[in-house]
């Protein structure tokens, strides 16, 4: 058994009998109240959904286990993976065994590489990669395990034994997608001395002598692993999950969510907005320019990619991890100078709108300027890296649903008309 598996095999029974005990003692407790205005408002605010594994008060931003983002920029996303799961960070042989598990599981199925070779060239990489993690629904050990009828106190190892298959291949797979549709060659297979995010940064065919991409990587798939549970992505995972829909199906649906523009597209969006300006002022736009920018964006009835949140209140803790990492190797970049100068100018300008309620800044923002620097250009791609890096918190939040034994996700919805009735009363 693994270190983590045996772990979470000693952790979870006490942690679900005083959830257990919790609930039984204090169901009938207020929590929340909903606004009519939520109810037609996408729930903003409605406490009603449970997520262990992470959380971001509005103020601050995110927390992972305890730990702000902050202190985690060092860390590999692997370490993240294990902390999500059991609330500790992995002494170094915890993290060794996870990295050589992943390593046993990483070969992917032929027919998947046969399924993205037939799609057609002009689809998002979004929709290869989601079609490729759906299409491994095949190996799902958790639907196989059902089919045969396991306890449901087992359900959480079987969708670990899932989350550690997927996790182990999505790197090769978005690799493979890179390759293919921006014409970059031939696969390029894994090397096994390398960790998780430096070995994505070889097989997508990068020279990196001197870790310095891979360092971004690394970066890269620990920050956007997870941002508590009611987010699209993780919210429409869990929901699929609920019904015991294995984690292939749960991943693959939460990941078109992901690839949204209000959500994780965003950053292809951000990126492009960027280089729009710099190619309509001619190189690195003044102040005074991007300020125009903001303002036609708006007046067109746009969003400004990469700026506002629906919880955030304040600059997003990752945007400032990207934001730090741009000022330390790339300052002289002029896609990260002008990232760095639209960060002074466009939360003043949205601060004059009123409706706006978070003018700052999220992870959205600065990534795609990073990417750009180290010769990652195909800015369509973007959403796949944020994808590979969701995966774990997605799976994660999975692994602890089945483990507490959550039931199936159903709020209840009512017509307009029994609104109406409602407000009346
Ligand atoms: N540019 C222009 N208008 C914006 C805006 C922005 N960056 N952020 C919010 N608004 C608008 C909303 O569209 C909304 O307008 P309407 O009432 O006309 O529909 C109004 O301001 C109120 O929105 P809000 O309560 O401040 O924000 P929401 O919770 O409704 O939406 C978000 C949050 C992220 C969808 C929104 O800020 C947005 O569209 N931002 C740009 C897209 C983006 O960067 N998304 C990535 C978020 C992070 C991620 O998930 O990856």
């Amino acid at each position: 058994m693994s270190l983590l598996k045996e772990k979470l095999a000693a952790i979870l029974p006490e942690q679900v009998s005083s959830i257990k005990q919790f609930v039984a003692e204090n169901g009938s407790k207020v929590v929340s109240e909903v606004t009519l205005a939520q109810a037609y408002g996408g729930m903003r605010g409605v406490k009603g959904l449970v997520c262990d594994t992470s959380e971001v008060p509005p103020q601050k931003g995110l927390i992972i286990r305890g730990f702000e983002l902050s202190q985690l920029t060092d860390k590999l996303p692997e370490e993240i993976l294990f902390l999500l799961l059991t609330g500790v960070l992995p002494s170094p042989a915890e993290l060794k065994d996870l990295q050589n598990d992943l390593k046993e599981r990483e070969e992917v199925p032929e027919y998947v590489w046969n399924v993205i070779d037939s799609m057609p060239e002009s689809s998002h990489p979004m929709t290869y990669f989601n079609t490729a993690i759906l299409v491994m629904q095949n190996e799902s050990k958790f639907a196989k395990k059902y089919e045969e009828g396991i306890n449901k106190s087992d359900y959480w190892v079987y969708t670990l034994e899932d989350a550690l298959d997927i996790i182990a291949k999505v790197p090769a797979i978005a690799a493979y997608i890179y390759r293919k549709k921006f014409n970059k060659g031939a696969r390029i297979e894994s090397n096994k001395n390398f960790d998780w995010g430096k070995n994505y940064v070889h097989m997508l065919g990068f020279e990196d002598k001197e870790d310095k991409f891979a360092n971004l990587m690394r970066l890269y798939l620990t920050v956007h692993t997870d941002h508590e549970g009611g987010n699209v992505s993780a919210f429409s995972a869990g929901t699929i999950n609920s019904a015991l829909s294995d984690l292939y199906y749960s991943l693959s649906g939460g990941l078109n969510g992901l690839a949204g523009p209000l959500h994780g597209l965003a950053n292809q969006e951000c990126l492009g907005w960027v280089l729009e300006t710099m190619e309509s002022f001619g190189g690195v736009p003044t102040e005074e320019q991007i300020e125009k920018m903001t303002w036609d964006t708006l007046n067109a009835g746009q969003v400004i990619p990469g700026y506002g949140h629906a919880v955030l209140r304040v600059t997003d803790p990752r945007f400032t991890a990207f934001h730090n990492f741009g000022k330390a190797h790339c300052a002289n970049d002029p896609v990260f100078q002008t990232v760095d100068r639209v960060f002074k100018v466009v939360p003043e300008v949205l601060k004059q709108v009123e409706k706006i309620q978070n003018p700052w800044p999220n992870v959205d923002a600065g990534s795609g300027s990073l990417l750009y620097h180290f010769g990652l250009k195909e800015f369509s791609y973007y959403t796949v890296l944020f994808s590979v890096s969701r995966s774990i918190g997605i799976a994660a939040q999975s692994v602890i649903a089945r483990a507490y034994g959550l039931p199936i996700t159903r709020p209840k919805s009512l017509p307009t008309s029994k609104f109406k009735d409602l407000v009346s009363k």
